[in-house]
């Protein structure tokens, strides 16, 4: 199992997909998700130009070692462009050691824990009427459990709202498996945290009221508020019993946690943008967060999120792994063999690929009565179409960004 070959492969279906495909002196191949949206061909050139080369001729077999020597012999450590390289070594070396042992991944991680993985999707609306019909859709689709986010009044464009994409400026396409919009230039949207305090509680008693008190509701903050803004938003979600409320403040400032939970109950859930075990250490010490929202491409890969959910477990906070469609197949069947592994699985996110992507991304993954399952193939179970990967070539796109009402950047 020497490495021989590895190549990146940049791919547009419905949006810009980094995968790094592995290809062993026997003939085995292992697939990893590099992809940062937005930032896509940053890992590339630290892919290309700085793994590869190391890569070749090493043994395919030792995952922590290889994993250690990119970490360490960087001397420049951690930052999403290097872990999200990392992790695509990592990733793919799981599916290689998968394929050779003819196993899937979550039997080399320990075995199933479950018979399945709670997933989440994203139910949207500008307004409630079109809010309760994206609810009610998920439900049709089978969805045990819905992340729901709202348009404010007074505010044009704001995140997590599908149908907004047909309004800037892309007819008819929805915000679904786009997040980063294609063009030259980010698309600005505005933001009013105090509008938006306003207006959430509201929303989320309306849609109590209309779906009743058993459907678990998750709610994304995406990183806009303060402390003591996010404190009195968790304590004004109080009432509608939200499963989590997510990314409240931007969590780089670890300590602002210490003031959200000392107000309110509402779970808290973080970590989407962090990238290694540090970024989560203390939080989970002090019991800061209730879910760890890691992504299996962000942090580094399988084995170092591993850890980090098996620290988490010590303290009863559960996994609750990123997973947008800037996530790829092969990213997302990382997330779900790890889910089905540990003991301290929460909840997954999914949000659904697109057609096209799906065509390029052969998947063995099944979603059935709201339940994930990534399937019994050997390795991740993810095979790479590089017919189909070569009809859409990378094109330019940026994540949305914000100001408020005077011009001011913020958070988005
Ligand atoms: C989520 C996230 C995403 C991010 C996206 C940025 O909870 O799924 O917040 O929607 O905005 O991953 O690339
Ligand atoms: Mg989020």
């Amino acid at each position: 199992m020497i490495i021989d070959k590895a190549d990146v492969v940049v791919t547009s279906p419905d949006r810009n997909f980094v995968t790094l495909k592995i290809t062993t002196d026997d003939g085995l191949t292992g697939l990893g998700d590099a992809t940062l949206n937005g930032r896509e061909l940053a890992v590339v050139a630290y892919l290309t130009e700085h793994v590869v080369p190391l890569l070749i001729g090493s043994d395919a077999a030792k995952i922590e070692d290889t994993w250690q020597f990119l970490y360490r012999s960087a001397y420049w450590r951690r930052g999403p462009v290097t872990m999200a390289a990392i992790a695509a070594v990592d990733m793919a070396l799981w599916d290689i050691k998968g394929k050779a042992a003819g196993m899937p991944v979550y039997q080399l991680l320990g075995g199933a824990s479950r018979t399945g993985l709670l997933a989440y999707g994203h139910a949207s609306g500008k307004e409630l009427p079109e809010l309760f019909d994206s609810v009610r859709e998920h439900l049709e689709k089978g969805y045990r459990a819905i992340r729901v986010q709202t348009g404010v009044p007074g505010l044009k464009a704001i995140y997590g709202i599908a149908s907004q994409g047909a309004e800037q400026g892309e007819p008819g396409v929805r915000y679904d498996h786009e997040p980063a919009r294609r063009g030259a230039q980010p698309v600005q949207e505005d933001w009013d945290t105090r509008a938006y305090l306003r207006h959430v509680p509201g929303v989320f008693e309306a849609v109590r009221n209309e779906f009743g008190p058993e459907i678990p509701l998750l709610h994304d903050g995406h990183h806009r508020m303060t402390p003591i803004q996010a404190a009195k938003l968790g304590k004004s979600l109080e009432p509608y019993d939200l499963f989590w409320l997510e990314d409240c403040t931007p969590a780089e400032n670890q300590e602002a946690l210490r003031l959200v939970r000392s107000h309110t109950t509402t779970p808290l859930a973080i970590g989407e943008i962090f990238n290694t075990v540090w970024d989560f250490k203390d939080i989970i010490r002090e019991q800061l967060i209730d879910y760890v929202r890691g992504a299996v491409t962000h942090m580094g890969g399988i084995s170092p999120l591993k850890k980090t959910l098996d620290y988490a477990a010590m303290y009863q906070i559960k996994s609750g792994m990123h997973g947008p469609t800037d996530v790829s197949p092969v990213g997302m069947a990382a997330a779900m063999h790890l889910g089905l592994a540990i003991h301290n699985f929460g909840i997954q996110e999914y949000m659904e690929h697109g057609q096209r992507t799906n065509e390029v991304f052969e998947q063995s993954f099944s979603w059935q009565n709201g339940m994930l399952h990534p399937g019994d193939k050997p390795g991740l179970g993810v095979e790479l179409n590089q017919d189909e990967a070569g009809k859409y070539p990378y094109e330019q796109a940026y994540l949305p960004y914000n100001r408020l009402a005077d011009g001011t950047v913020h958070d988005w």
